[in-house]
């Protein structure tokens, strides 16, 4: 039975920006295992309620459900071990932990501030007072103060991806010569910005670029096929 993934999703159903579920549906699609989606939208809390999470992605496998992108790459890392691993061993998905924790606390937080108009446009109309008022009030000003220095905002972005970029001079992936889920953690925000930003955020020379192109191709073009704009 294909695994079920609860997937933000904005007005339009088949638009899908959750940096956390792009996570998910690489790693999914990586272990190459038959899931489908459910479009959640923020409001609909009670519909995974008994996840025992308010966020998404969550994910049901059978009897087993379980919420936050990391749990759920551990838990597919784990469960199945006979196909291809998420993280080639012990200690890379160590490191892999780190990270995750630099998207969460540094990059995400850097691109929020490119893309949270672009969010609030997208979204599901019962969603937009919801979305403006928890934003406002985690980022202590309205969301067009938070966003208004887009030239500093998207030199902090280019800057923050700087280890990102020195990495990639010296191999194709974080993974090494073929992507492994530090990639798609990273992957994951890029794909955030694509679904809902018109902006390209990268220049076409920049290494980045061309890493996020070599995933958006993968898989078939899994990724790329998704509604997004650049
Ligand atoms: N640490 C969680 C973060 C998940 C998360 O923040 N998800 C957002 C969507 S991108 C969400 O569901 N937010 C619900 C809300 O803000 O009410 C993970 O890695 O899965």
């Amino acid at each position: 039975m294909a695994i079920k993934l609860y997937d933000l999703a904005g007005e339009n159903p088949d638009r899908r920006f959750s940096p956390y579920c792009w996570r998910t549906k690489m790693a999914l699609t990586h272990k190459g295992l038959e899931f489908e989606t459910i479009p959640w939208r923020f409001t609909d809390k009670e519909k995974i309620a008994f996840s025992g999470s308010e966020r998404v992605p969550v994910i049901v496998d059978g009897d087993q459900v379980v919420a936050d992108s990391w749990k759920i790459a551990t838990y597919l890392e784990d469960t199945y071990r006979e196909r291809p691993s998420l993280f080639g061993g012990v200690h890379s998905r160590a490191a892999a932990l780190f990270i995750n924790s630099w998207a969460d606390t540094v990059l995400n937080p850097t691109l929020a501030r490119l893309l949270v108009m672009g969010i609030l446009e997208h979204l599901d109309p019962g969603d937009r007072d919801y979305f403006r008022e928890s934003r406002e009030k985690r980022f202590g000003i309205t969301l067009e103060e938070f966003s208004a220095d887009v030239e500093g905002n998207t030199k902090a972005l280019r800057a923050v991806l700087e280890p990102l970029r020195l990495t990639l001079a010296s191999q194709p992936f974080l993974g090494g010569d073929t992507p492994l889920y530090a990639d798609y953690i990273v992957f994951g925000s890029l794909q955030w910005a694509r679904s809902i930003g018109k902006t390209r955020l990268l220049e076409l020379n920049d290494p980045v670029e061309a890493w996020r192109s070599r995933l958006l191709d993968s898989f078939g073009g899994f990724a790329r096929n998704a509604h997004g704009y650049w």
